[in-house]
């Protein structure tokens, strides 16, 4: 099941991120294929769409949102190609598709990851002179860029995530990981679309409690997702057998509680974003239900 909404941005961010590309001048041929590779690959971009739907909340002007929403789906992306390569989660596909160092070359897929992150910060910076934003504005973006996709935020979560690779791991260090590693750059995206809608201080601050509950909710329900494509993985203790099992919230919980507490979060989180006069939530509410009933 997926929004119209969704699929409709969704098309619309993948040209503009095509555009993004084609139009970097004085890159190597066999790197931009490598990075156009990836980043075309069909994700669902849930991450862009929610800096535009913020922005739309808040009466924004989304056409000037483009440029950093494509900035984030950079980001996302680049930390898919080095999460699948050998030194970490070691894939083969991603969304059906062979992952960037097996298409390419371990070599490429880095630099290709690299030129990703490095790209989108100039994009940042580029969209924030051509739409005028305040320089103030745009700092505290890139500011904030560093802090929740960097050593504070999302690699956190995946360095704490290396480390509990077949160790039994607390529900509080799960929910720490996740936060850190799926949480920050869903709020980091939402933030984004507070900035360039000029949102005020508590508006900003419902919308952060709002991604993080969206971020959780999202990763339980990637967990869920994962084991009902693989029921064997239930009822095993982690690291139980040859293959790397994972402390996740199904495993954690099992699957009934996991998806109750799915439930709860889900409530919880779009209870955050009520009662904002500048707000207007229903796009947002209609993308957090949409974020449980997803299939992939
Ligand atoms: C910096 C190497 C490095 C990693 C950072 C994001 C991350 C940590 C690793 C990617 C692997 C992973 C499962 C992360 C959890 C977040 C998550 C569920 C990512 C997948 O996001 P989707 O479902 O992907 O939005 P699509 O394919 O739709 O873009």
């Amino acid at each position: 099941m997926t929004l119209d909404y969704i699929k409709e941005k969704a098309k619309q961010i993948d040209e503009k991120l095509e555009q993004v590309i084609d139009q970097l001048a004085g890159v190597p041929v066999l790197l931009r294929e490598s990075m156009k590779y990836s980043l075309l690959a069909g994700g669902k971009r849930i991450r862009p769409v929610l800096v535009l739907a913020t922005v739309e909340a808040l009466n924004g002007d989304t056409e000037k949102a483009f440029p950093f929403a494509c900035a984030i789906e950079m980001i996302h992306t680049y930390s898919l190609i080095h999460d699948d390569l050998p030194s970490m989660d070691n894939d083969d596909y991603r969304r059906g598709k062979l992952t960037n160092h097996k298409k390419f070359s371990e070599g490429t897929a880095i630099l290709a990851g690299d030129a990703l992150l490095t790209e989108a910060f100039g994009l940042i910076a580029k969209g924030a002179k051509e739409t005028q934003l305040s320089a103030a504005i745009a700092l505290t973006m890139i500011e904030e860029g560093a802090r929740f996709a960097g050593a504070r935020g999302m690699i956190a979560g995946q360095v704490y995530d290396l480390q509990s690779e077949n160790q039994k791991i607390s529900l509080s260090e799960l929910e720490n990981i996740h936060r850190l590693k799926t949480g920050d750059l869903m709020v980091y995206a939402i933030r984004m679309g507070a900035y360039i809608a000029g949102a005020n201080q508590s508006t900003l601050q419902g919308l952060t409690e709002f991604g993080y509950g969206l971020g959780l909710a999202f990763q339980i329900q990637d967990d869920i997702l994962d084991v009902i494509g693989d029921q064997s993985k239930l009822g095993k203790p982690v690291g139980s057998d040859q293959e790397n099992h994972k402390s996740t919230y199904p495993v954690l919980l099992g699957l009934e509680e996991a998806k109750q507490k799915l439930s709860l979060c889900i409530k919880e989180a779009k209870e955050k974003i009520i009662g904002f006069p500048e707000l207007k939530p229903q796009r947002l509410l209609e993308i957090a239900d949409y974020l449980i009933l997803r299939d992939r």
